[in-house]
């Protein structure tokens, strides 16, 4: 039987790009997003490859994911494999100078988002008694650089979680794990200087960064371990990238 996988923030990026080495391996698909008209268009892309449903809601809104998930067809409620990938950073302000606003979004996104999710999901993967669940967090969840304050928190945030998750549903034989990227070419910098796309093509000039591919690419390796096998925690990074804070430009 095929598996299903629930991907958060397929319209772009990581998302996308899972979603589609997902459909070219026949894994069912439920794609979500806020921005309804990129789920559409890759439906119709993936759809020659393998099932997809579109899921169009914005996991800070608690009720709306609940319902969404409920919504779903009974066949596509046997949830195997649910990434956890929809956030971004809002902002690069030190502490001092930083928009709550954008503090609140952070917070929202990427830790109370991620948690509505995956306590929608979850349920039914420990009644199934099988299930994994990949965690998108970042080298900024294991390390802090200046302006980052909030993002990394919250990706430390996600790491715990990671942890956390581990510990309450190893025993019901589901498999939890992170993937944290260090600097991936997507729309997160655009996003991060909302839309100045000077800035944001600045973060990646000077090195090959990671594509979103890489990233899918691992994803896909971390769910077709075999069932004994858990890649609980894994960081990768451009070969330019040493750390959250050196990063080798030849500008
Ligand atoms: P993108 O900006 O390209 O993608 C972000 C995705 O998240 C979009 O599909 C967006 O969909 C979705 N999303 C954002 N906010 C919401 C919301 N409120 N409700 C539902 N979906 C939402 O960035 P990336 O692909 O790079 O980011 C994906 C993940 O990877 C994030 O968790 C990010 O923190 C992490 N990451 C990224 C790195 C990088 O350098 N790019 C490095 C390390 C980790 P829509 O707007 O349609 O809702
Ligand atoms: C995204 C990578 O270094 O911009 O999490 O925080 S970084």
């Amino acid at each position: 039987m095929n598996k299903t996988a629930f991907i958060t923030g397929a319209t772009s990026g990581i998302g996308k790009a899972t979603a589609e080495i997902f459909a070219q391996n026949k894994i069912q698909l439920i794609i979500c997003g806020r921005r309804l008209d990129r789920l559409i268009e890759l439906k119709k892309k993936l759809s020659v490859h393998t099932e997809v449903h579109i899921l169009n809601f914005d996991v800070r809104n608690k009720k709306e994911v609940f319902a969404c998930v409920e919504s779903l067809p009974q066949e596509l409620k046997n949830i195997d494999i649910l990434i956890n990938n929809a956030g971004n950073a809002h902002g690069l302000d030190p502490v001092h100078k930083g928009n709550t606003d954008d503090w609140e979004a952070m917070i929202d996104i990427n830790i109370k988002g991620l948690l509505y999710v995956t306590k929608a999901i979850s349920p039914y993967m420990v009644q199934r008694k099988t299930g994994q669940i990949i965690n998108i967090g970042s080298i900024s969840a294991k390390e802090v650089y200046e302006g980052g304050n909030v993002y990394c928190a919250t990706k430390h945030a996600v790491d715990a979680l990671n942890k956390g998750m581990r510990m309450d549903l190893s025993k019901y034989g589901i498999r939890v794990s992170a993937v944290h990227p260090g600097l991936v070419d997507t729309e997160f910098s655009t996003v991060r200087f909302k839309g100045d796309t000077n800035k944001a093509d600045n973060v990646y000039k000077g090195f090959k960064a990671l594509q979103a591919e890489d990233i899918a690419d691992l994803i896909y390796f971390v769910v077709t371990r075999p069932y004994h096998v858990n890649i609980s925690d894994i960081l990768i990074l451009p070969t330019a990238q040493a750390s959250g804070t050196q990063i080798h430009k030849e500008l």
